[in-house]
């Protein structure tokens, strides 16, 4: 499996710029280029990346997506005069030529397959292009919003073409919609097109309807083409979490892409004039460790927009560091997705419903939407704890964002620890979990004295206390920041689950969130508040025990066709946690799982994303393949395999409907639907 993260920036793509007046381009500055680099090298970035060299990309490349007649303006241009050149230019709606403008968009091109090249090829795992001019406004037979050629289509193209890739998927989370992105593959099905852009009702630049979320691809595209429209300015993190969890990482993991791209405009973030949204730069982690997850790791990140200097160099910087395998930095503030994104949310799936098995059972529907509207518009503008407040869009913005973004980057970047993982095991076992790193059990005096002062009647037996001594060795380096996240066997996964949720909340951690696999008696916790459970298990559980909203019973068992788990992952497990905000996670595997190998890793894999990717797995059946893959899915530098989706049954999908009414108005996250998200509370 292929290691490395690939950097590709060449300063000549700097060269490209204005040269004369014009309000509307004047943001497309070199200097996006520069201060991006500049602040990687800042963050030691650099040095841990594969450079890759950016080439020109051919004219047959280019032809791949653009029409010759495209082609032959842009390569004349390069001798024409100032006057010239602004008269082309002015044949487009937002763009502007240079002399260099045509070597610097074939390098940008060259630079999308560059990164293609290193990850199919096995050079990297993952990469980042850090390219001018942007592409996915560009269309076949123009330029547009900055865009010359399209360096992501191209790159899909030539990824079909080269290597005969049947399945890719494009993220665009730039805030403009790419509309020649959409354009250039709305009746393919091989390309799954995932746009989220700022709308307001078709009132924001490109204005189309065909941005709307109705437009969901044309012939044998139908389905493969996704737009979430923000209809309000101000959106942020739990928005933008909302849209993964709640449209695009269930359709990606069902699509079951080769190869992910990103349309990576950070225009998206907080203090871009362009967006005027709120989303801050660690998002970008988070949503980059979530794509990660998909293709076996091979994703490319090729840059798009962003405009606010400051804003896109960190959020570059939190993209690059994801991909290099870093632990990912909490998102802090409250987790609630406001009304007007739950209704776009609502919006999109529903006009997805037919071309999707995962949203066959949901009961969204297209009509309902149509019916309720102007009513939910209403509510949306009129709800002051959930709405957000628009940005002003003046220098003075601009200069407070920056003097945030310089404290805030401080305040949530911390120590990666020296070691990614660590394990307490038997020889035998830990001879197959390299790289894990193998620490020595505790002091048993120091246990037994830890033990004595609560759950002594618990502990009786050697062997336990025993086990005690090496899960709480390993706890205690992830408490302190020496490693971030480990395994610990235990013959009582319940009891040694006990302890380290007492032990973490009494050493400090406010919010510790545990989630249980198998049937197995859990022991009750009097930390209540400062530790939250999920308990995943075939048995139905006792109602004295669910009522609690901090113990949680999911009642799953895995479905005999595939991995169908990731429906509950994304629907319900990822929402209640990140609306938790826990700083531990533990994750127990005990007896009688009713999830296999592929469910756990999955779950492994995703909740990296939490608590600074600190977790502790406690594994009762220490059976040598499921010590492997949760092995393999902490130190995150190779995709665990998560098996083949399949689409979750109907009583699945009522079991957490249920779930979702039931918590949504504790658990915020899980809000993706109107009926749900206003008059079901
Ligand atoms: C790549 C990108 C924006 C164009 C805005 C034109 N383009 N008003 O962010
Ligand atoms: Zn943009």
């Amino acid at each position: 499996m292929a290691s490395g993260t690939a950097l590709i920036y060449d300063e000549e793509m700097t060269s490209h710029k204005l040269l004369w007046k014009d309000p509307i381009c004047d943001i497309e500055v070199p200097e996006r280029l520069s201060s991006s680099y500049e602040q990687l090298k800042r963050y030691h970035l650099v040095e841990r990346c594969v450079p890759v060299p950016a080439r020109e990309g051919s004219e047959e490349e280019i032809l791949l997506v653009h029409s010759s007649e495209h082609l032959e303006v842009a390569k004349s241009t390069q001798t024409m005069n100032e006057e010239e050149m602004k008269r082309v230019s002015g044949n487009y709606d937002a763009f502007f030529f240079h002399p260099s403008t045509y070597h610097c968009a074939r390098l940008a091109v060259g630079a999308a397959l560059q990164l293609v090249d290193s990850v199919i090829a096995g050079k990297v795992c993952n990469g980042m292009a850090l390219v001018r001019p942007p592409g996915h406004h560009s269309q076949r037979n123009a330029a547009n919003g900055f865009c010359l050629f399209n360096n992501v289509a191209i790159a899909a193209e030539y990824a079909k073409r080269k290597y005969g890739l049947q399945r890719i998927l494009i993220v665009d989370w730039d805030v403009h919609h790419g509309q020649g992105t959409q354009y250039i593959f709305e009746e393919d099905p091989s390309v799954l097109y995932f746009s989220w852009h700022r709308y307001e009702h078709q009132e924001f630049w490109p204005s189309l309807k065909k941005s709307d979320y109705d437009a969901v691809g044309l012939g044998r595209g139908k389905g493969s083409n996704i737009n979430l429209p923000w209809n309000k300015v101000g959106m942020g993190n739990s928005d933008y979490l909302a849209a993964f969890f709640h449209v695009l990482l269930p359709m990606a993991f069902e699509f079951d892409p080769e190869l992910v791209l990103v349309s990576s405009g950070y225009d998206s973030g907080i203090g871009d004039p362009e967006g005027q949204m709120n989303a801050t730069p660690e998002v970008f982690a988070h949503l980059t460790h979530f794509l990660m997850q998909l293709a076996n790791g091979k994703l490319c990140v090729i840059l798009e927009g962003g405009y606010h200097l400051k804003s896109l160099s960190e959020s570059v910087c939190m993209t690059v560091k994801t991909l290099l395998g870093d632990p990912i930095p909490q998102i802090t503030g409250e987790m609630a997705p406001c009304l007007s994104a739950i209704e776009s949310i609502h919006n999109v799936r529903a006009a997805h419903k037919p071309y999707w098995k995962w949203l066959m059972y949901e009961d969204t529907s297209f009509l309902q939407y149509l019916s309720t509207k102007s009513h939910l518009l209403e509510k949306a503008n009129t709800n002051p704890s959930t709405e957000h407040e628009s940005k002003i869009n003046n220098t003075d913005e601009t200069i407070k964002v920056e003097r945030f973004l310089e404290l805030h980057m401080k305040n949530i970047l911390f120590p990666v620890p020296p070691i990614k993982t660590a394990a307490s095991v038997e020889s035998k076992t830990s001879a197959h979990l390299l790289p894990v790193h193998v620490v020595k059990e505790k002091d048993m005096n120091e246990v037994k004295a830890l033990v004595s002062a609560f759950y002594a009647d618990l502990v009786k037996e050697d062997e336990t206390l025993l086990s005690l001594g090496s899960m709480l060795a390993v706890l205690d380096k992830i408490l302190t920041k020496q490693v971030c996240n480990g395994i610990a066997e235990s013959p009582a996964a319940s009891v040694s689950v006990a302890v380290a949720l007492r032990h973490s909340v009494r050493f400090g951690f406010q919010r510790v969130l545990c989630i249980f696999v198998g049937d197995m008696e859990i022991i009750p916790n009097t930390e209540d508040g400062r530790i939250l459970m999920i308990h995943v298990c075939e048995k139905l559980q006792s109602v004295e025990k669910t009522n609690s909203k901090h113990y949680i019973s999911l009642n799953w068992k895995e479905g005999a066709e595939g991995n169908d788990f990731f429906s509950a992952v994304f629907g319900f497990i990822l929402p209640v946690a990140y609306s938790y905000q826990a700083n531990l996670t533990v994750i127990a595997v005990g007896p009688n799982r009713s999830l296999g190998i592929n469910g756990i890793s999955l779950l492994f894999g995703l909740l990296r994303g939490l608590a600074e990717s600190r977790i502790l797995a406690v594994i009762e059946n220490t059976e040598i393949n499921l010590m492997q893959s949760v092995a393999t899915a902490l130190a995150g530098n190779s995709r665990p395999d998560f098996g083949v989706c399949a689409p979750p049954t109907q009583e699945k999908v009522h079991t957490l409907k249920i779930l979702r009414e039931q918590l949504q108005q504790e658990w915020k996250m899980l809000r993706c639907s109107v009926k749900n998200g206003i008059s079901g509370n």
